[in-house]
């Protein structure tokens, strides 16, 4: 049998009160615009992470002894996405105060801006770092302000919130970031080099930072699994090498990986989610 939980940790070794990490799963997709599915992600990286190995070899530790406990999955309020972001923000701010690092596992994108609502709360100088293949800068999108579409562009009207691996827009888009002089980076980077990236990331992020990663970042070639794939994303390597070295100059205070729809592509997506956020986890916590 099985816990459900991620690792498979049984409860009694997932205590809230010792754990430093706390898991929300987020089976949300309801303003999903071309395939649903990201419901199921939350599902699946929980279970592809019974799989991983507790030992972190890149980390040279056991990341799971900081204590990583799963929250119980949040039920998506049928009232719509406003209400679903509500309802992410009231759960993760109860686990924010508590002083954990929040973990919040999509689920659309969406999901993001409740979680980034919440951290602002307890660290009001917070600011974003927005990993995505998409811009997300839509002001309004299919009759919301709420919608997948949006989520950069609410989370730029509470704090600063840098774009990573960008390579599809609106021309709208394209003229709002130029307007408000947004700090976009597209991908393939211009210059090649993830430390010049990481360094001009580095300028624009506050000492506390929200990771926000819509897997649709990464490549097809390795995410195939995701509702909207973009082609010439960024490869595993760069993505790690990027979270790591900004998590070496930052303190990460949360984090979300959303949009996994594993009815879209091999299982090996599910895994290579489980193990980003075990990773991030292990960045996030080094000592
Ligand atoms: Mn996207």
């Amino acid at each position: 049998m099985h816990w459900e939980t991620f690792l498979d940790t049984p409860p009694a070794e997932a205590d809230p009160d010792k754990a430093r990490v706390v898991i929300i799963p987020v089976p949300y997709d309801g303003t999903t615009s071309y395939r649903t599915g990201a419901r199921y992600g939350p599902a699946a990286i929980i279970r592809a992470s019974w799989h991983l190995e507790d030992y972190e070899l890149e980390l040279d530790r056991d990341v799971s002894l900081v204590g990583i406990h799963t929250a119980p999955a949040i039920v998506p309020d049928a009232g719509g996405p406003e209400h679903v972001v509500e309802q992410v923000r009231r759960t993760t701010l109860g686990w924010a105060e508590r002083g954990k690092l929040v973990a919040v596992l999509g689920g659309e994108h969406t999901i993001a801006i409740g979680a980034v609502k919440a951290l602002r709360e307890t660290h009001p100088d917070l600011s974003v770092l927005y990993l995505d293949a998409h811009a997300d800068l839509q002001d309004r999108y299919m009759g919301t302000r709420w919608g997948h579409a949006s989520v950069a562009r609410r989370i730029g009207e509470m704090c600063p919130v840098v774009e990573v691996g960008v390579r599809s827009m609106s021309l709208e888009e394209s003229s709002f970031i130029r307007e408000s002089n947004l700090s976009v980076h597209l991908w393939p980077d211009a210059e090649r080099s993830l430390q010049t990236l990481a360094e001009r990331i580095l300028e624009n992020l506050t000492p506390l930072v929200y990771v926000s990663v819509d897997l649709d970042v990464l490549d097809p070639s390795i995410m195939a699994a995701v509702g909207t794939p973009e082609p010439d994303g960024m490869s595993w390597g760069e993505v790690t090498a990027l979270l790591a070295a900004i998590a070496r100059q930052r303190k990460i205070v949360g984090f979300d990986l959303t949009e996994l729809s594993p009815g879209e592509g091999p299982e090996a997506c599910a895994f290579a989610a489980a193990k980003l956020a075990y990773k991030i986890i292990g960045y996030a916590t080094a000592p």
